[in-house]
């Protein structure tokens, strides 16, 4: 048997693994040979377990100790490794290393998460995902820690408290759990006009994406780049995904946590794994004061956004991840994103809510990892020569060698230690500042709701239609009929339609609108990047077909379908009625993922039925094979329909309502034009059909 182990260096400093042909033999912490490990040391066969114990009690201690506290926010997370390539250089308007060189690649690690829930929950909740990448640069780590929306609820850092403890669960009773469902966010957001433009975006599918990978990312503030000369350029950083836009509809969202609560982790793993590596471009909106001077909005308010068609993006680099974790408590808990780790050329602006977070990221680390020292995780370590005179502290692992510690020093330039280079280091750009000190909010963050206004008229009637869905649903779960009123009365300051429509699937009174900070809202022009709809992807590549076999199922079709599916770059798993899978009309055998009650259709992009008559009979009478039909169709998938499968169409109820969406599998040419047809990804004309609200 071959294993691997970690082995001691004989100078007790780094250790590295070793493989060996031989069973390693279990050891204590201290390295003493574990002779018995399944029982406690006690006295008599029956008697009392003794504290001499050292091996039990090691163990247990240990264990004890193995939790370290989850994030504050954040907590449900997952991390990959990847690389950042440069495409096009930014030396004109920075002097940050990792932006010089076409062509560079920096070592990226990058860690998404959902913001509301606990470790534990779930992936699918309707929440915003963060999207955090750390960037080891030759001069430093980089971590641009944003989200894949690229505004925020709140414009001050001092408000983030309120904001969190609003949307986590009640403080009495402890639920909801990871969503804001709930009177305490809706009361909060409600009394805080300045988050309903984010509001619109969190009740978009934009908080339910299909995958991490078919998310956007964005640094959300404004930040600076700084050039060798001093001079600053202000910048907005954008993540695109090469894989497109795409997201879930809600009804499958929730069954797809009970199907599979690791659906986005999963997925992840399983891509990256299979060779299917997610790459994003990064682009920057790059402008100048005088951009900044004209522009409607503060470009210092994070709830804003400068649309596309103002600024155009320049793509400047590719971020790639291709490789998952070795250990998930190593890299991806201990990994300590800061947003104050900027590399030279690289600066903050005054955005009040990047500045208050410059001093959480530090003092939340320092409270989850239990020491300064942990920089020396390898994980957040920089990949770059380090030299300072910080020492010692809890679990130092990197410690100086030598006789200095401390600078100024006269002891040469062998011994004495590090010093500073004022050419190559970090300086702050030159700003100017002045003013009398108080607690305000700038004038120029007052217009609450034109970008929410935009942003609604951007998205297509369905993307419309999906918020109104949301916003009914969220505001449902609230209990108090004022909060929901007062919800609806700021959603009449961005669209009288919304907000009739949002009343009504509540039963409630138009209200009175609210009083708006700043009027008149302004009607600004549409943006076509802010829909998911007009992002998608042209095909079916990264997708995940499922194709529900039965014993008897047409083999030349299914040969078929497999060859259209890789041929698109995408993968398919078969669900029959048994796990050992099924044997096909030609008699070779197809192994099973899942079984038909553990492999619903909600965990695939589109989905097929390719069963015998035999086949189709049995599966009519299976609760599980209807509601796989009736799933699919309901969340406008395109559906693969056999020969031989009406019979569960006919038990399901729908037979007669299949579109053009349920294209028939009949022949085997069939088989790559339905993989064309599912480039669409979704029929959404169907949905029109299919919800209640909607008629
Ligand atoms: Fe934050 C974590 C993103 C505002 C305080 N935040 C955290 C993570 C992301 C973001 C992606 C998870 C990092 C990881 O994967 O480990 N946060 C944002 C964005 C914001 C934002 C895009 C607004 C533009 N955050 C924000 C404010 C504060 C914080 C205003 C506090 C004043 N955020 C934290 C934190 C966390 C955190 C408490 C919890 C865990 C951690 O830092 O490492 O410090």
């Amino acid at each position: 048997m071959s294993f691997s182990y970690t082995e001691p260096q004989a100078d007790g400093g780094e250790t590295h693994q070793v493989a060996d042909d031989r069973i390693a033999t279990l050891t204590t912490q201290q390295g003493i040979p574990v002779a018995d490990d399944q029982n406690s040391l006690k006295q008599g066969v029956r008697g009392p377990a003794l504290l001499e114990d050292f091996h039990f009690r090691e163990k247990i201690f240990h264990f004890d100790h193995e939790r370290v506290p989850e994030r504050v926010v954040h907590a449900r997370g997952y991390g990959v490794h990847g690389f950042f390539e440069l495409t096009d250089s930014l030396s004109d308007v920075t002097r940050a290393d990792l932006f010089q060189r076409v062509g560079e690649r920096t070592p990226a690690f990058v860690r998404f998460s959902t913001v509301a829930g606990s470790k534990g929950s779930f992936d699918l909740a309707r929440d915003v995902r963060g999207f955090a990448v750390k960037l080891y640069t030759q001069e430093g780590n980089w971590d641009l820690v944003g989200n894949n929306i690229p505004v925020f609820f709140i414009q001050d850092a001092i408000k983030f408290p309120d904001l969190i403890h609003a949307a986590k669960p009640e403080p009495d009773r402890n639920f909801p759990q990871a969503q804001t469902a709930h009177d305490n966010f809706w009361d909060f957001v409600s009394l805080t006009p300045e988050s309903f433009h984010m509001i619109m975006w969190i009740m978009s599918d934009r908080a339910i994406p299909r995958s991490y990978r078919t998310m956007e990312g964005f640094g959300v503030h404004t930040f600076r780049l700084v050039d060798v000369e001093g001079r600053s350029t202000f910048v907005k950083f954008h993540w695109k995904p090469k894989q497109g836009l795409q997201s879930v509809v809600w009804n499958e969202a929730v069954k797809i946590n009970g199907a599979d609560p690791d659906f986005h982790r999963r997925d992840l793993w399983d891509a990256i794994n299979g060779g299917n590596f997610p790459e994003w471009e990064l682009g920057v909106q790059l402008f100048d004061d005088d951009f900044a001077d004209s522009f409607d909005f503060d470009v210092l308010d994070a709830t804003k956004i400068i649309p596309e068609e103002l600024v155009p993006i320049r793509v400047v680099g590719r971020l790639v991840l291709d490789r998952v974790v070795d250990n998930f408590f190593a890299e991806t808990e201990q990994v300590a994103f800061c947003t104050q780790n900027v590399p030279p050329g690289i600066d903050f602006s005054n955005d009040p809510l990047l500045q208050g977070r410059n001093f959480s990221y530090l003092d939340t680390q320092i409270k989850r990892l239990g020491s300064p020292n942990f920089t020396h995780i390898p994980i957040n370590a920089p990949k770059c020569p380090m030299a300072h005179f910080q020492q010692d502290g809890h679990m130092a692992m990197s410690n100086p060698k030598g006789r200095v510690n401390y600078e100024p020093n006269s002891w040469g330039a062998a011994q004495g230690g590090p010093r500073e280079d004022p050419v190559r280091g970090f300086t702050s750009f030159a700003e100017t500042a002045d003013g009398p000190k108080q607690r305000v909010r700038s004038e120029s963050f007052a217009d609450h709701y034109s970008q929410a206004r935009q942003f609604l008229i951007s998205q297509t009637a369905i993307e419309q239609k999906h918020i109104g869905d949301a916003l009914v649903f969220e505001l449902s779960k609230v209990e108090r009929p004022d909060i929901r009123s007062r919800v609806v009365s700021h959603l009449l300051n961005i669209d009288a339609t919304l907000a009739e429509t949002v009343a009504d699937g509540l039963g409630l009174a138009v209200p009175d609108r609210a009083v708006a900070a700043r009027a008149p809202i302004t009607d600004l022009a549409a943006s076509d990047k802010l829909s998911i709809v007009k992002n998608g992807p042209a095909n079916f590549k990264g997708r995940k077909l499922g194709i529900l076999l039965s014993d008897g199922a047409d083999a030349a079709i299914f040969t078929a379908l497999v060859k259209a599916v890789d041929a698109e770059g995408a993968v398919f798993e078969v669900v029959a009625p048994k796990i050992g899978g099924v044997t096909l009309s030609d008699g070779t055998t197809v192994a099973a993922k899942h079984k038909i009650d553990g492999g619903p259709s909600v965990l695939f992009d589109a989905v097929v039925v390719l069963v015998s008559a035999e086949g189709a009979a049995l599966l009519s009478r299976d609760a599980a094979a209807k509601d796989f039909v009736t799933d699919a169709f309901a969340h406008c998938k395109f559906i693969g329909v056999g020969a031989d499968a009406e019979a569960i169409f006919v038990a399901a109820g729908i037979s007669e309502d299949l579109d053009e969406a349920c294209l028939p599998l009949a022949k085997e040419v069939d088989a790559a034009t339905f993989i064309e047809a599912c480039r669409e990804l979704r029929f959404w004309p169907r949905e029109l059909e299919v919800d209640l609200d909607a008629k």
